[in-house]
């Protein structure tokens, strides 16, 4: 049961009636520390600060500027652990999806409710309360943009490096960059805990140079050491909106001594869906300058379609949703399938994450996929853990025979 005078609740709808009623509703109901927001920008920049967060969001989804389904993914991306109830006007079966989407977000919900709101299934709701029982979750993550800006500027963001090799021959092709911060007290703290916050706040583009620079510095020093390999970086939307991008990222090559030729830049499709234009004109820009452009998460938004049409990739990651099971599943089969044959037709290079066991690999081997990249060929890992680990995986292949069924 909440405490009806500590509970702190966000309600957030952009139309003044509707907040109006809400914010009398909830009175009457003897809450006293309710906050009223029209704007889903406003309530976020209230919630930086760790008093600012709400045990309880009532959540209006259809608001102009920002509506409830993406207020939440950024309630992801800070770690919310408060409830949620919806509100809304649009019907039951729009409703109950939210719902599906908000659990899927592992994010609590107590229900919704259909406007204009009634007191009592309000107060129903909001009863069935209660606080987050992992509270080490909430200091894990609290995380706010300065001390992600403090982390860049103080160096503590560390790649770990995942390879990616061939099919046909096991090869060690390249290896993708992925960001860690190694936090003093936290310890290892993983990107889905801070690219959000940095991508809000105006650091990623800081974030991303720390990264590229790093990559490339490293991708220099294995080719030092007679190890030329491709060297791939996750690029955010944000960094795509920046028209001066290409001209940063081919200096940061230059300046490695790193040809462009050899850096992949890998773009989310989800992440590539708004800011198209600017998009369009940088990826351009970047594949006139040789970079090799990567479209990750194939297949998990809605207009991959589209995004090949318009964007001259490199390469296509097909998910690791389609690949990991493929073998004895028909429908991630079909999926995975379709990917690779049209990757293939468009004369692009076609990368399999995901790839978690035996079966997944001696499925590959009967697809014509290029390259192999999960946990069954390696987990991220050091930089200076590679050549160990490079020459265990040439022992795997003979011992295990990874290579002796048809390919
Ligand atoms: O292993 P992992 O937890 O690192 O990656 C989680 C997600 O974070 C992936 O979707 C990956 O693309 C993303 N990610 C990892 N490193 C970076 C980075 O340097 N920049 C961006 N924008 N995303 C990254
Ligand atoms: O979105 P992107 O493809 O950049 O994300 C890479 C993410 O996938 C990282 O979090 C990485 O740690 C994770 N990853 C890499 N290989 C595997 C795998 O075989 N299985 C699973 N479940 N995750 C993987
Ligand atoms: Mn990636």
């Amino acid at each position: 049961m909440p405490d009806k005078a500590s509970m702190k609740i966000l309600a957030l709808d952009d139309e003044p009636f509707m907040l109006k009623l809400l914010q009398r509703t909830l009175a009457q109901l003897g809450y006293v520390q309710v906050t009223a927001c029209d704007s889903a920008r406003t309530a976020l920049q209230g919630m930086d600060h760790p008093d600012g967060v709400p045990d309880l969001i009532l959540l209006d989804l259809n608001m102009p500027e920002m509506d409830g389904i993406e207020f939440m993914r950024q309630l992801v991306a800070r770690r919310y652990v408060g409830a949620l109830i919806l509100v809304s006007g649009e019907d039951e079966q729009i409703l109950q999806s939210v719902e599906k989407l908000v659990r899927a977000h592992q994010m609590t919900t107590l229900g919704h409710l259909a406007k204009p709101v009634q007191p009592e299934a309000l107060a129903a709701l909001i009863d069935k309360w209660e606080p987050a029982r992992d509270r080490r979750r909430t200091a894990r993550t609290a995380f706010v943009a300065d001390d992600i800006r403090a982390a860049i500027a103080d160096g503590e963001l560390v790649n770990h490096y995942q390879p990616a090799v061939a099919v046909a021959t096991g090869a060690l092709v390249g290896v993708e960059a992925l960001v860690r911060w190694s936090h003093p007290v936290a310890g290892l703290v993983f990107p889905d805990q801070f690219i959000g916050i940095a991508e809000a706040h105006g650091l990623i583009g800081d974030l991303t140079r720390a990264v590229l620079v790093a990559a490339l510095a490293q991708a220099k020093a294995w080719r030092n050491a007679g190890l030329t390999l491709q060297v791939s970086v996750n690029i955010s939307t944000e960094d795509l909106a920046g028209l001066d991008f290409p001209d940063l990222v081919t200096g940061y090559a230059e300046e490695a001594g790193v040809p462009t030729t050899s850096v992949v830049l890998e773009v989310t499709e989800s992440r590539l869906m708004s800011k198209v234009v600017t998009g369009l004109d940088v990826l351009t820009r970047l594949r006139l300058k040789r970079f090799r452009l990567s479209i990750d998460d194939f297949g998990t938004g809605h207009s991959s379609l589209a995004q090949l049409r318009d964007i001259p990739f490199d390469e296509l990651k097909v998910d690791r949703s389609f690949v990991h099971g493929a073998a004895t599943d028909a429908r991630l089969r079909a999926i995975y399938g379709a990917s690779l044959g049209m990757g293939k037709e468009l004369g692009m290079t076609v990368v399999a994450e995901g790839v978690e066991d035996r079966a997944d690999w001696a499925f590959l081997r009967r697809t014509g996929c290029d390259l192999a990249q999960g946990y069954f060929i390696a987990k991220p890992m050091r930089a200076a853990q590679l050549p160990a680990w490079l020459a265990h995986w040439k022992l795997r292949l003979s011992a295990e025979s990874l290579l002796a069924d048809a390919g």
